[in-house]
């Protein structure tokens, strides 16, 4: 009976409007997303709380496995944030518009999907770190607002192929449902833009970075030596805007120096809760790092050079007084991501920071700011918290920071390397003299010698060109008289205490890439 009611009804839609009811009803389901998502960061930017759409982003970064967390750093570098953004919204796309549709013929059926990814997102909100009660408010706000517009605009399109499909009637209720959507979606643009506007007027951390007065360093770092870039392509300080940057977090922490407080505890006699003016009373000093990622693969770019200004975290540690028994120092940032770092590399150091200011410059907020740690000799997921407002004194056994459950080495000291930057793989280049060059690193140990090997032939040593310190990678190069053909070009350094870097090649996880760097050029 029921087949025999339906199918009129049935093939009518597929006749005329079908289609079309079927592509209004996507439309329906992507402009009352837009609503949702919309609504919700204009209200998270206003009211300090959590954006539904970051805080699904971070649970999936917080979830994935190890092994996925590696691989998207290694195939996307940089862009991982994007790609997972990008890839969110796709998702979400497709079962809004999907959805949609759906909702034109059955409206229960159509809301099934939407009210998951909800309560989906909800627990992603409230399980984050840190979640307060205020934080729940954008997403159900969001949602307070979609839902309706989603039942109106459905049961719109819906109604436009029901009956008069062809007819003049159902040519203008067409017309009537995309006014509709399109006056929704702009209205949910326009909401979301202010609302992020006006936010980062009330609370973005660039003002703050623009008005902070930067203590001076009682010993400023002295300029780059002379002829420390000796490769072509290779800055020896890497301006901040092109300085790498590797964190999870989705969005930057909006962090003002005026609000910002860094408490230390654990295992101390007296725990401190300091803040700006607190922190920059201890002696202020700078010191060039070379930092490197524990993800940096052989021939990669997750390193740079800075001049980093602040205090020393000795300093800081002895004003707490450290307890006997502790191993660890704990460092969290405020949107909770923690490095676990040896305390022996920071106790009796005059290097390892607690830094604010990069290249003369208050930290980009990319890089931290107001303020973060910076340690040389271990790699940035095991010492280099940006946005820290944290210091526990503890131990290896009783505390696991944020990479440890995640297959990374619980320590990481950085491990000797070298990479050629110049020429380029697969560069063709002329007979004759050719400049190979690029950089060496063993920060804290420093670089005794580079040696380059041509079609597996004899180690050949690389002129050095002058450091400032140990705690800095070094530039270096060497005349090759190149003949004509295809050439492999290796490159292996070699510590100041002798150790010779390996040509076996490991991953980066869990604890640092190895293998000698090579570039294949043609000469002619
Ligand atoms: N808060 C926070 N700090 C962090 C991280 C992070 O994910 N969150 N990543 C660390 C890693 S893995 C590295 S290599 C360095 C990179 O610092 P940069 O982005 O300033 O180059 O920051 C470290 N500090
Ligand atoms: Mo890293």
């Amino acid at each position: 009976m029921t087949t025999t009611t339906g199918a009129p009804v049935a093939r009518r839609r597929a006749v005329g409007g079908g289609r079309s009811v079927v592509a209004l009803g996507a439309l329906a389901g992507l402009v009352s997303a837009g609503l949702l998502l919309g609504t919700a960061t204009a209200l998270a930017g206003l009211l300090a709380a959590a954006d539904p759409f970051v805080a699904v982003g971070d649970a999936v970064v917080r979830l994935s496995p190890p092994t996925v967390t590696s691989w998207a750093i290694a195939t996307f570098g940089t862009y991982d944030k994007l790609v997972l953004f990008v890839g969110i919204g796709g998702v979400l796309a497709v079962v809004a518009a999907a959805s949609g549709a759906l909702a034109t013929r059955r409206l229960a059926a159509g809301l099934v999907a939407p009210l998951v990814l909800v309560v989906a997102a909800l627990t992603a909100v409230v399980a984050a770190p840190g979640a307060a009660p205020l934080d729940v408010l954008p997403l159900l706000a969001g949602t307070a607002l979609a839902a309706p517009g989603f039942v109106v605009l459905v049961r719109r399109a819906g109604a436009t192929g029901s009956a008069h499909d062809e007819s003049r009637r159902g040519d203008s209720s067409r017309r009537g449902v995309l006014v509709a959507a399109a006056g929704v979606g702009a209205a949910a643009a326009a909401v979301a833009v202010t609302g992020r506007l006006v936010a980062g007027r009330l609370r973005d951390a660039a003002a703050s970075r623009a008005a902070l007065v930067l203590p001076p360093p009682l010993d400023p770092a002295p300029p780059a030596p002379v002829g420390a870039q000796a490769s072509p392509a290779t800055p020896f300080r890497t301006p901040p805007a092109d300085f790498y940057r590797i964190d999870t977090a989705l969005t930057v922490p909006q962090v003002r120096a005026e609000d910002w407080r860094l408490r230390v505890h654990g295992r101390v006699e007296r725990p401190l809760d300091l803040d700006w003016d607190a922190l920059t009373s201890f002696e202020v000093v700078e010191r060039e790092i070379t930092l490197v990622c524990v993800s940096n693969p052989v021939g990669g770019e997750l390193l740079g050079n800075q001049v980093w200004r602040g205090v020393r975290l000795a300093d800081v540690l002895a004003a707490a007084g450290v307890r006997g028994g502790a191993d660890m120092l704990l460092s969290t940032s405020t949107d909770g991501w923690t490095a676990s770092t040896p305390l022996e590399a920071l106790v009796d150091s005059d290097d390892a920071l607690l830094a604010f200011a990069m290249g003369g410059e208050p930290l980009p907020p990319e890089h931290g700011y107001p303020v973060r740690m910076v340690v040389p000799g271990l790699y940035g997921y095991v010492s280099a918290t940006k946005w820290v407002t944290d210091l526990e004194v503890t131990t290896f056994a009783d505390d696991t920071a944020f990479w440890t459950p995640r297959g990374y080495a619980e320590r990481a000291p950085v491990k000797v390397g070298s990479r050629i930057d110049v020429p380029g793989p697969f560069e063709r280049l002329d007979a004759g003299t050719v400049v190979v060059a690029g950089v060496a690193w063993a920060p804290g140990r420093g670089i005794g010698q580079v040696e380059v090997s041509v079609d597996d032939g004899d180690w050949q040593v690389a002129e050095l060109a002058p450091v400032p310190s140990s705690l800095t990678w070094q530039q270096w190069r060497l005349e090759w008289a190149a003949e004509p053909g295809q050439h492999r070009l290796q490159v292996r350094a070699t510590t100041t205490d002798g150790e010779v870097q390996t040509e076996d090649r490991a991953p980066v996880d869990p604890d640092g890439a190895t293998g000698w760097h090579s570039v294949v050029v043609t000469v002619a």
